[in-house]
């Protein structure tokens, strides 16, 4: 077992990359018996194809081939790059590396989340609701490793164009539609970082923390996020989920590691492993996360998520800054906005490309033209306003 085998002392990146080849191994030889995954398929009446949604309910993921092109993933890494470039220092500096005044510092929230290479910043704290009870393994970095690194990027619609068209993107769209009902609403989003030997673990957890209790509870109360993978998953540097948990209800998850010999190698979960351009979804209630990167390969993943309406309605934030704020109309309708102005941005980009229909904003469109003159108007501090369960 991992945790006795390193009881007394972090393993370094090559004992603990060693400890994790086996249990990889069969991680992706059970993801290959499962088999959820393909291009995005639609059927005669321009629905997504039923299969997909059958498959994706059974497992709780999917994994859709080929869905952003080279050219839309490229312009994707280069605006990742610029602001990992402009990143601060450190946590609270205003400069970057080269003394320039560091990016993002207009946003209200801040657009950089940093952590101790290869640490597990979230498990075992009260943090996010507590929803990562259990901490996972922290390999020690290289002696060159530095201090800190970004972690999380928060605000992608913002912090670069692409990044708003992403959220445009018709098939994505389509396929929140067909799971979450025409008026459906958005989550946040939130970019992974994950550079090889120095990116961080995101300890076993389910995402919502508001519906559990729920008398209408079922297995998509709490929705799904998207994660769009701008390189190559690998099971040494991506996602892992625990297939069919997002219908097993809340998870006593330290129970579950501490029958597992306090491993945090659960038995039967999967690594979504695939290309860049591809296109994971993972349901919110479905038990995952992600390990330290030992691996030699960097991972970056734009994700962001999507709700039934009817989750949204009426509901306090459970994961919310304030956690106090009840989502009325109004708010619903304020942070839709960002879809209408993505999926107008994408269309200006790429006009030949079909425009996805936001049921919501149906007649509202000519309202919300994407217009980068009017940033501070349209969309700054979008972010403030997710609607986050
Ligand atoms: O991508 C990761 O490593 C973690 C993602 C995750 O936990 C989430 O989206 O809730």
């Amino acid at each position: 077992m991992v945790s006795r085998q390193f009881l007394n002392k972090d393993p370094s990146i090559a004992e603990y990359a060693a400890s994790m080849a086996e249990y990889q191994r069969e991680g992706v030889e059970r993801l290959s018996s499962i088999d959820n995954r393909g291009p995005v398929v639609f059927d005669v009446n321009g629905m997504l194809d039923q299969p997909i949604l059958d498959a994706y309910w059974e497992q709780g993921f999917y994994i859709f081939e080929n869905v952003v092109s080279e050219q839309e993933v490229a312009e994707l890494r280069a605006g990742i790059d610029h602001i990992l470039d402009g990143a601060p220092t450190h946590p609270g500096a205003t400069i970057d590396a080269r003394g320039r005044p560091a990016f993002g510092q207009q946003f209200k929230r801040n657009p950089y989340i940093f952590i101790k290479p290869l640490s597990d910043p979230w498990g075992g704290t009260r943090i996010l609701n507590g929803r990562h009870p259990s901490k996972m393994i922290e390999p020690v970095p290289d002696d060159d490793a530095p201090e800190q690194v970004v972690h999380l990027i928060n605000g992608m619609c913002q912090a670069m164009d692409a990044g708003l068209r992403i959220y445009g993107h018709p098939l994505l769209l389509a396929i929140a539609e067909a799971i979450n009902g025409a008026d459906f609403v958005p989550y946040n989003d939130v970019v992974f970082v994950k550079q090889p030997g120095l990116g961080g673990s995101v300890s076993w957890h389910q995402d919502g923390v508001t519906h559990w209790d729920s008398p209408d509870w079922d297995e998509g109360i709490h929705g799904f996020n998207f994660q769009v993978q701008l390189y190559p998953c690998t099971a040494g540097n991506g996602l892992w989920v625990l297939p069919g948990t997002h219908k097993q209800g809340k998870i006593d998850i330290k129970a579950l590691i501490k029958d597992n010999g306090g491993s945090e190698q659960l038995p039967g979960a999967v690594p979504l492993t695939c290309n860049a351009g591809d296109v994971t979804i993972v349901n919110r209630q479905a038990l995952h996360g992600s390990f330290a990167n030992a691996s030699p390969d960097p991972r970056v993943s734009l994700t962001f998520g999507f709700h039934r309406r009817k989750s949204i309605l009426g509901v306090r934030g459970g994961l919310s800054q304030s956690g106090a704020e009840v989502y009325d109309e109004q708010r619903i309708f304020d942070r839709s906005t960002v879809i209408a102005l993505a999926i107008d941005a994408r269309q200006q980009y790429y006009p030949g490309e079909s425009r996805f229909a936001y049921q919501p904003f149906a007649g509202l469109e000519d309202n919300y033209r994407w217009d980068k003159d009017k940033f501070d108007e349209l969309l700054l501090d979008y972010n403030l306003k997710d609607l986050s369960i």
